[in-house]
């Protein structure tokens, strides 16, 4: 069984050679991105098996993405090919240091991944691992993804603990239906992972609390509060006795705070935050532990300027969680 398989639409990257207005930026670098699938190459690095499954077009950019990916460690022998349909790709620009406000420019309507459904995915391959990460960007893409995206978040007897990022990404949705399809989609999902921007962006919640309180169905949810920290709420199964008696499953509240560093850009972090987080869980480790191995990731993503760094190994990454609080402080 593959520990994790990640769904959703990998695109070409291009990254400014140097910073300025994208009217202005004379030139690109290629890089990859999708962020599920980083958080299947971040894991792949860290060794775990990790799957991608999605769909390319049959154009050179789709060929980059499977041979990048794969390079990574991750499998893509489920990733589907549209002769039909183009690869999707990206353009932006450097953000500002200070807000990390960088223009995007997407290329990707009528895209080949934008066609997925349940009928041409491989549904086999998606629930083939321990955890099926997904995000709310693939909701966002056609009625067709979403349509998926309720399959896969579906209770079902028999499937695997879905990891849902809800990834709000605005200038995405078709319509002004995003925030409350994100939310219903969150409340299948065993462990969530959202940004408190987000949440008051899409939601108009503030704080993490107000979060939980809105969303108390996921067993796990992790809102990250930039800088500060992260916080995981969760809830303890509720022993027989407990339920018998009518009594409901506590909820834990667990705070670690961030790692400091300078940030090159932040495009990427969340994605290598969920990665650490699944990783831990995947072993786990305490809710501690699990947070300090997001924000470890985070740390190497936020220091570079594409989307993918080079993480710590995972007895490195290993030996820096389990360093005592005062250097965590
Ligand atoms: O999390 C990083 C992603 O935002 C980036 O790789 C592009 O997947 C992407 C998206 O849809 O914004």
């Amino acid at each position: 069984v593959v520990d994790v398989v990640a769904l959703g639409e990998s695109m070409v990257t291009f990254l400014p050679t140097r910073p300025g207005r994208l009217a202005d930026v004379p030139s690109f670098e290629r890089g990859i991105g999708g962020a599920e699938s980083n958080v299947a190459c971040v894991l792949a690095a860290t060794g775990h098996t990790a799957r991608w499954v999605g769909r390319v077009g049959t154009d050179g950019f789709g060929d980059h993405l499977v041979e990048a990916i794969a390079a990574y460690g991750v499998d893509t022998s489920a990733v589907r090919r549209d002769p039909a349909r183009p690869t999707g790709i990206y353009f932006r620009t450097a953000g500002d240091r200070a807000s990390d406000a960088h223009e995007v420019a997407y290329y990707r309507a009528g895209s080949a991944a934008s066609a997925m459904t349940k009928d041409n995915v491989d549904l086999d391959a998606l629930r083939s691992g321990r955890v099926l990460h997904l995000s709310g960007i693939t909701a966002a893409l056609s009625e067709d993804c979403l349509g998926l995206m309720r399959e896969l978040t579906a209770p079902r007897a028999r499937r695997p603990l879905v990891s849902f990022d809800v990834n709000h990404r605005a200038g995405l949705w078709r319509d002004a239906d995003g925030p409350r399809v994100l939310l219903d989609l969150a409340r299948g999902a065993d462990i969530v992972f959202v940004g408190d921007d987000e949440a008051r962006a899409a939601w108009g919640l503030s704080g993490a609390r107000a979060i939980r309180e809105a969303l108390p169905e996921p067993a796990v949810l992790v809102v990250k509060q930039g800088g500060d920290g992260a916080t995981v709420f969760e809830r303890a199964a509720a022993g027989r006795a407990a339920s018998e008696a009518g009594q409901d499953a506590s909820d834990t509240a667990t705070f670690v705070r961030a790692l400091r560093v300078d940030v090159i850009a932040a495009v990427g972090a969340g994605d290598a935050f969920a990665a650490g987080f699944l990783s831990a869980t995947l072993r786990a480790l305490p809710a501690r532990e699990r947070l300090r191995h997001g924000h470890l990731m985070a740390a190497a993503a936020l220091t570079v300027h594409g989307d993918l760094a080079a993480p710590p190994s995972r007895d490195h990454a290993d030996r820096l969680a389990a360093l005592d609080d005062d250097a965590w402080e």
